[in-house]
């Protein structure tokens, strides 16, 4: 009998994406994204295994190796697909994770398909952990998996990282199953998350829900400690690095440029999600044109819109939505030849991606609330040449960490937007140059491989239950 892994990731998704091969058998190819190029290192050194699902309903697949990692495939049927993870992952978690900027929805059955596919998910890691190993469980999906895993496999040491933000008591209180997310989460020796608030926040819950007693963000939690702690996630500067540096990605993006004529170039890259603010962004650029501080052909907006959760009926109204404010905006101010906005609802490669930052003039990030944004740091990791401005949401994890070289946003205020869209098409090569600047410095000191790094080690250090008080003296948090 094997002895199983020294190191597993527990994830939603497998870290592959299938393609066909010639001959019609399915091939598997490394998903884009730094997740999986900072995890997958790791995961070489230590013999590690991802278990994950492969994306399509009703699949049985044995686990197999590609690119160097172990895969366990966790199956999900079509009805599971449309409860837990279309469901109460995307249509109650997620809203209600991001300052319920959509109303959630609150379904007994949702949830019960949340706990089944949740118990799957623990299953397949207790069955391939080797004794003692490391278990990293990521994400919304899987909050139940650390509680479910430890009662089986108590000599785990399992970390639970969070990419989306964790809402202040007020929010989460609303969610009939509140108490049982929240122990679900305490299985875990290390709660990461995005940003400090979001950690206090947890505390804050434990202390309030569950009375639980801590030390300033150490929760003691039956006859354990659990560490709440933040790990800004970031973006693998190396990668980028090199796609920067290839000669057809710097003559795609000057193709790019050349076929938007004159024009300076706003550019906006996300999922087609409600809490990117992509309806906020565009409205303030189309009132510019109305204003008259805009002329068609002196400005154009590429707003890349990547295809998301499509079954999600939120998801549907908003393409919608944006459908019909894009031909709007085009309708009114765009003239032949210059329209204002070029929609894109479609996904692209990285080759791409890179060109299209390099292409653009100001990087516009409008979220309403984000954990981090991986898009704006990849859009200051990838302008070595110290052009560019980043307009930068407020409401993102990222801001934390950029508010000094962004152009900040509250994109509520459409006409706080307008002023700084302005601002970032207006500043200065020196404006520009010093602000990039100081926002390189921070992404390419702080990349993705330092965040898995940081994550591991306060996972691995020493286990600091024993040294649990038997009666801790409740600290206040701040705030
Ligand atoms: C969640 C949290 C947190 C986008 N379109 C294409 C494409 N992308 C890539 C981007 C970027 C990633 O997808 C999106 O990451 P974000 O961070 O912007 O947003 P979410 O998808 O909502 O991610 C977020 C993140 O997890 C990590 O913890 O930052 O707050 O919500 O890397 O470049 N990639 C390709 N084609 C596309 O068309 N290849």
């Amino acid at each position: 009998m094997s002895r199983g892994s020294e190191f597993v990731v527990v994830a939603n998704r497998l870290p592959v994406d299938r393609t066909n091969g010639a001959d019609g058998a399915p091939r598997w190819r490394r998903s884009p994204g730094g997740l999986v190029s900072a995890i997958a290192p790791v995961m070489r050194r230590r013999k590690g295994t991802w278990i994950g699902w492969t994306g399509a309903p009703d699949e049985e697949l044995g686990p197999f190796e590609e690119d160097g990692m172990s895969l366990h495939p966790i199956a999900q049927s079509a009805r599971e697909v449309e409860l837990y993870y279309e469901g109460f992952s995307n249509a109650t978690l997620w809203p209600l994770y991001h300052d319920v900027v959509a109303p959630p929805v609150y379904d007994r059955a949702m949830w019960d398909a949340y706990v089944r596919v949740n118990r799957r998910f623990a299953e397949a890691a207790a069955k391939v952990a080797a004794k003692g190993a490391i278990v990293w469980v990521q994400d919304y999906q899987l909050q139940l998996v650390p509680s479910m895993l430890r009662e089986l496999r108590p000599d785990l040491r399992i970390g639970f990282f969070l990419h989306i933000p964790f809402p202040p008591v007020e929010l989460f209180w609303q969610l009939p199953w509140r108490r049982r997310i929240l122990e679900g989460l305490l299985g875990a020796d290390l709660v990461g998350f995005q940003l400090p608030g979001a950690a206090a926040n947890f505390v804050r819950l434990c202390r309030r829900l569950l009375d639980a007693r801590y030390v300033k963000q150490d929760v003691f939690w039956d006859d354990r400690v659990v560490r709440a702690r933040a790990f800004p996630i970031s973006v693998d500067v190396g990668e980028l690095n090199d796609l920067v540096g290839r000669s057809d990605v710097q003559e795609r993006a000057q193709e790019i440029r050349a076929d938007l004529g004159d024009a300076t170039v706003l550019l906006g890259v996300d999922r087609l999600d409600y809490t990117k603010g992509i309806t906020q962004r565009l409205q303030a650029f189309g009132e510019l044109f109305e204003d008259g501080h805009l002329k068609p052909g002196q400005a154009v907006f590429v707003q890349i819109a990547t295809p998301s959760r499509e079954r999600v009926e939120q998801y549907q109204l908003l393409r919608e939505d944006i459908e019909q404010q894009v031909g709007r905006i085009n309708g009114e101010y765009g003239e032949i030849g210059f329209p204002v906005i070029h929609y894109l609802h479609s996904s692209y490669d990285r080759d791409e991606l890179t060109a299209l930052y390099l292409a653009a003039d100001v990087m516009v990030v409008t979220p309403l609330r984000d954990g981090m944004n991986l898009v704006a740091k990849e859009y200051v990791a990838c302008r070595k040449d110290l052009r560019g401005a980043l307009v930068l949401s407020e409401f993102t994890g990222a801001a934390a960490e950029l508010r000094r070289g962004g152009f900040m946003v509250n994109p509520y205020d459409i006409d706080g937007l307008k002023g700084t869209l302005l601002d970032a098409l207006n500043a200065e090569p020196a404006e520009q140059a010093r602000r990039m600047r100081s926002m390189r410095r921070r992404v390419i000191e702080h990349d993705v491989d330092r965040w898995a790094q940081s994550f591991l080690s306060e996972l691995e250090s020493p286990d600091r239950s024993r040294l649990a008080p038997a009666e801790p003296a409740a600290v206040t948090l701040e705030g």
